[in-house]
This record gives C-alpha cells, structure tokens and sequence, in this order.
C-alpha cells in the first residue's frame, strides 16, 4: 500500500509539473506510466526525470573529444597525437597542480602536408573558442591559423603537417578553473579535433 501511495504522489507531482506547461494532454500521458506501474515501483517513477538529465549531459558531451581517452601525463608534460581522419588521440588532459610548466607535444601521425591536414594545439576558454578560431582562420596559413597575439590564447603550437612534432609549454598558472579547452585552429578541424584541459586540484 506504501507504494502505491507513493506513486500516487508521483503521480500528482508528475500532473502538477505538467500542468505547470499548461498541457493537459502531456498531463495525461504523464501520469499512466507511473499509474500502470504497479509492478516495478521504484525505477518507475525513475525515468521520467531521466530524459532531461540524459538530454544535459548530451549537450555536455557535446564536449568535444568526452569519447576519447584522456591523456597520458609524465613529468608535467603529455604527448599527444593528430592524424590524417582529422583527430586528436586524446579527449581530455588533466595537468597536475603541482606544475608550475606544462609541457605539450604534438605528433602529426598522418602523412598528409600541413596545407591539407595541418595540425595545431590552441589552449583557450571554451567560451573563446569559436573567436578564437575565426580569428585564427582570418590569420590564415601563414600565421599557422593563430591571431598573431591574441590574448586569449593560453598557449599554442606551430601547425605541422604529417610525419612532423612539435611542442608548447607554457605555465600552469594560466589556466584558471576548469573552463578551458584544447584544440586545432586549422579550418574546420575544432570540431572533431578539441578537448578539455584542467588543472587537477
Ligand atoms: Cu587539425
């Protein structure tokens, strides 16, 4: 009797919350699972919330590079890799606090020249990105596709093309709360070829 009572509750909240949308129709479609329920009491009420909670972590997952491992990090630095599909081998990296520099290298992978599949590490706030990029495709290939000077930058490479490395360091201090990302500026690459940077606590 408890649970029935208690999805009874669910229930109303559920109709209250859709009430709430001014929807009579999502009202009535929204109590009947949680009516039909009888059988499995306590996951039923459970996907109703669900929905939502999945459709936020989508968009965070949006996040580019969530589907790739993180980094290997030694000694404060990593090494990381781009290749000819347009990748990056890595999601994420996480920079130890107790670095004061970090160090990141970048291996072309591929074979393709950097005017066809170049590859750069931009380091900036997620929130400047896009900026960043557009600016960085104004520069245009001279400039690597990186503003010359531009101060939301963290740090960057050079663009390299298959076969070559290169690398960055720059300090840790940079980069301040969890907001930032890595990325490539050459044209179009962002949108597969970015990742998140944080510094560890
Ligand atoms: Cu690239």
């Amino acid at each position: 009797m408890n649970t029935r009572t208690s999805f009874l509750i669910a229930a109303c909240a559920l109709v209250l919350a859709a009430c709430g949308d001014k929807s009579p129709d999502t009202a009535s479609v929204a109590t009947e699972p949680a009516a039909a329920a009888d059988a499995a009491p306590a996951t039923e009420t459970a996907p109703a919330p669900a929905p939502q909670a999945t459709d936020t972590s989508a968009s965070a997952a949006a996040t580019p590079g969530s589907d790739k491992p993180a980094a290997v990090v030694t000694d404060c630095a990593t090494e990381i890799e781009g290749n000819d599909l347009m990748q990056f081998n890595v999601g994420s990296i996480a920079v130890p606090a107790s670095c004061t520099e970090f160090k990141i290298t970048l291996k072309h992978v591929g074979k393709l020249a950097a005017a066809v599949m170049g590859h750069n590490v931009v380091i900036a706030e997620a929130s400047d990105v896009q900026a960043v990029n557009t600016d960085g495709l104004a520069a245009g290939p001279d400039a690597g596709y990186v503003k010359p000077g531009d101060a939301r930058i963290v740090a960057h490479t050079e663009l390299i093309g298959g076969g070559q490395a290169t690398f960055v360091s720059f300090p840790v201090s940079k980069i301040q709360g969890d907001g930032y990302e890595f990325f490539c500026s050459f044209p179009g690459h962002a949108a597969l070829m970015k990742g998140t940077i944080t510094v560890g606590k």
